[in-house]
């Protein structure tokens, strides 16, 4: 039968299970990547697993997230994942090097290979042909461990793309408009694939600007072909002997088909707080910005950065704004100040900042009280800025520059006639950021800070559960809202003890400690609870707090496999009303737990409310031994 080319790559790495939608299958993992803010935890739990050294082609650890070092905190994480990448055999991409999805775009990428990574936004691999996919630490630890990932098969859509670009529409827009179309929930469960004639017009940095952002859809992972644009590409990079074809068979067929006509797109924007949020610019034209900012891992690639530098070069920033540019990777930043790009942005007034995420996860640059920033990034939720009133609006790079000149939301085509795009013929290779680990590690000496603590123990699941409804939430739960990232908790992603004070903080800044008083609880809500990112920080801090059970209407993919990791029990209302009768607050009691994992459902009894109610728990048989016996890591004997 023809195959697309997901189902090619995902059938090459096959280790168990039927490849069809909705079976959990285990594929084997060629390639891991980490970053500061998830890595400690994963590398804390892969030092318990009794593994000499990496069993993977390649792991890379990556330093981009926690850059701001106002105490010693993050200093002593980056020595610690140095030193136990060079104990382990992994190599290590030292802070200013770059935001770890853009440089394993440049450096590690290989078409037709899979990829694990502990950050949701890993598919931007995807833009290259790799079958990339984001997960929580645990995950990446058992893959460098050597074992298998485990996933529900995805069901597979196919993105027709047709036509080409209009002049100032970018691949930005391109994903906004799916976004518009399909919602933050509308990709759970699928894997996006990318085909038709449109994909040859599309250069490598713009798929995965793509790719990148099929993580705000809530899908898998999504993937391109790789073509004759992808190996000019990696011979831009000096990487020739990495390209391999790969395109879907002739006649495949898919489960969904949308279509795309890459010429009807034109400039969008992502209002708050939703990246799917989304309207044409001309329908926010005019609102007033105090900031705009250009970067992330989803449009800080040389090409958006050169084109940002030519559009600004002979202009000057508005006097309200604050224009900030965090260039994706070292390379990146190297070629923009060789071809002068670096000085024009400087005279146009724009703050250049580190080489790193950066204001994208709150690293710095909050914007003024209820102030108004436009950004390139790929998230907008609420709070996720650092100002808990700021208003963010996501947008392309030209749109952002239009607007930063204007001092106000502007569609880029004010701008006047678009430069020519390109794509370098050489990419400036320069790996001094990577520091790579010797052939044997088993001398080296593992550092650890003061504020680096043990991953904290779980018990085994009881059979009767208690307590109360800690919080009731409504739908799309973050995991920005579950545990916050920013400057001021980052730097405890190594001490959960310590982190678990900050669960829920933006939502209830009493959350943790009624936690506590309460020995524990429940939290109900709506659709998609814990879309966002892959932090299973946001599963282990309320592990902490003795979380029990999230009772949920439905979940988003990681942070369920997260939950799980760490024994706390996804449960999912049988009937969606009932989710409208449980009240924050009510005490709610299970009995026969043991036996309602193995048979997928349970009964919840409110007794403040006076009725029961199904839950259903949907499990594999792996994860039930998981979570019964209140997580992976008690099985593994970590
Ligand atoms: C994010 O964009 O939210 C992050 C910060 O990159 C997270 C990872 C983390 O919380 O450390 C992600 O996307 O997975
Ligand atoms: Fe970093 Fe932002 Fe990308 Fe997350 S979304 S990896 S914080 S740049």
């Amino acid at each position: 039968m023809p195959d697309g080319l997901a189902w090619k790559i995902i059938k090459d790495h096959l280790v168990e299970g039927e490849p069809e939608p909705g079976v959990t299958i285990a594929l084997h993992v060629d390639q891991t990547l980490t970053q500061d803010a998830t890595g400690t935890a994963a590398y804390l739990q892969f030092e318990t697993m009794g593994v000499d050294r990496v069993r993977t082609d390649i792991s890379v650890s990556y330093v981009d997230h926690n850059t701001l070092q106002s105490g010693p905190e993050n200093a002593d994480d980056h020595r610690y994942l140095q030193s136990v990448a060079a104990r382990y055999g992994i190599v290590f991409s030292r802070p200013g090097n770059g935001i770890c999805h853009q440089v394993h775009l440049e450096r590690f990428g290989v078409p037709g290979k899979t990829l694990l990574g502990s950050d949701s936004h890993t598919p931007t691999c995807g833009g290259l042909g790799m079958l990339a996919v984001g997960v929580g630490g645990q995950d990446v630890a058992c893959a460098m461990a050597g074992m298998p990932f485990y996933l529900t098969a995805p069901s597979v859509v196919k993105v027709e793309l047709t036509g080409e670009l209009g002049p100032w529409v970018t691949a930005k827009d391109v994903i906004l408009e799916l976004l518009r179309r399909l919602s933050v929930r509308g990709g759970v469960g699928k894997l996006f694939e990318y085909a038709g004639p449109g994909v040859a017009t599309l250069s490598v940095p713009e798929r995965a600007t793509i790719a990148n952002m099929g993580a705000e859809l809530g899908a898998t992972t999504s993937v391109f072909p790789s073509d004759g644009v992808t190996e000019a590409w990696l011979r831009a990079q000096g990487r020739p002997g990495d390209f391999r074809p790969l395109a879907a068979d002739d006649g495949a067929e898919y489960d969904e088909v949308v279509e795309l006509d890459l010429a009807a797109v034109e400039p969008l924007v992502a209002r708050p707080h939703s990246p799917d949020d989304v309207v044409p610019v001309g329908a926010v034209a005019g609102l007033p910005v105090d900031q705009v900012c250009i970067g992330s891992c989803t449009n800080s690639s040389f090409r958006d950065l050169a084109l940002t530098a030519a559009l600004l070069e002979g202009k000057a920033v508005h006097p309200r704004v604050s224009l900030a540019v965090s260039p994706g990777s070292r390379q990146v930043l190297e070629m923009t100040a060789a071809r002068s790009g670096l000085a024009a942005m400087v005279r146009a007034g724009a703050r250049v900042l580190e080489v790193a995420c950066g204001p994208c996860i709150g690293m710095g640059q909050a914007p003024p009280s209820g102030g108004v920033t436009l950004r390139t990034f790929n998230r907008n939720f609420e709070g996720r800025t650092g100002t808990p009133d700021a208003r963010c609006y996501l947008c392309s790079p030209p749109t952002a520059v239009a607007s930063a000149l204007a001092g106000c939301i502007a569609d880029p085509c004010t701008l006047g006639d678009p430069p020519a795009a390109f794509e370098p013929e050489r990419y400036e290779v320069d790996d001094a950021g990577l520091v790579f680990p010797p052939a044997d590690g088993s001398q080296v000496e593992v550092i650890r800070g003061p504020n680096i603590k043990p991953i904290p123990p779980s018990e085994p699941l009881a059979d009767a559960l208690a307590g109360e409804v800690l919080l009731k939430l409504g739908d799309n739960v973050t995991t920005d809202h579950i545990m916050p990232a920013g400057a001021r908790t980052l730097p405890l992603r190594s001490n959960i003890p310590a982190l678990s004070e900050f669960v829920f903080e933006r939502v209830d800044p009493y959350f943790a400690r009624r936690a506590r008083e309460a020995g524990g609880g429940f939290v109900v809500a709506g659709e998609n609870y814990g879309q966002g990112s892959s932090r299973e920080h946001a599963a282990l801090a309320p592990m902490h707090l003795g979380l029990k059970a999230v009772i949920a209407r439905s979940f988003a993919r990681i942070h369920r496999a997260n939950l799980i990791n760490f024994g706390i029990l996804p449960l999912v209302f049988a009937d969606p009303a009932d989710c409208d009768r449980v009240g924050g607050g009510d005490v709610l009691s299970i009995g026969d737990v043991r036996a309602g994992v193995r048979q997928g459902s349970l009964t919840v009894s409110d007794e403040t409310a006076g009725f029961d109610f199904d839950v259903g728990i949907e499990l594999s048989e792996r994860e039930q031994e998981i979570v019964l016996a209140g997580g992976r890591l008690n099985l593994l004997g970590g």
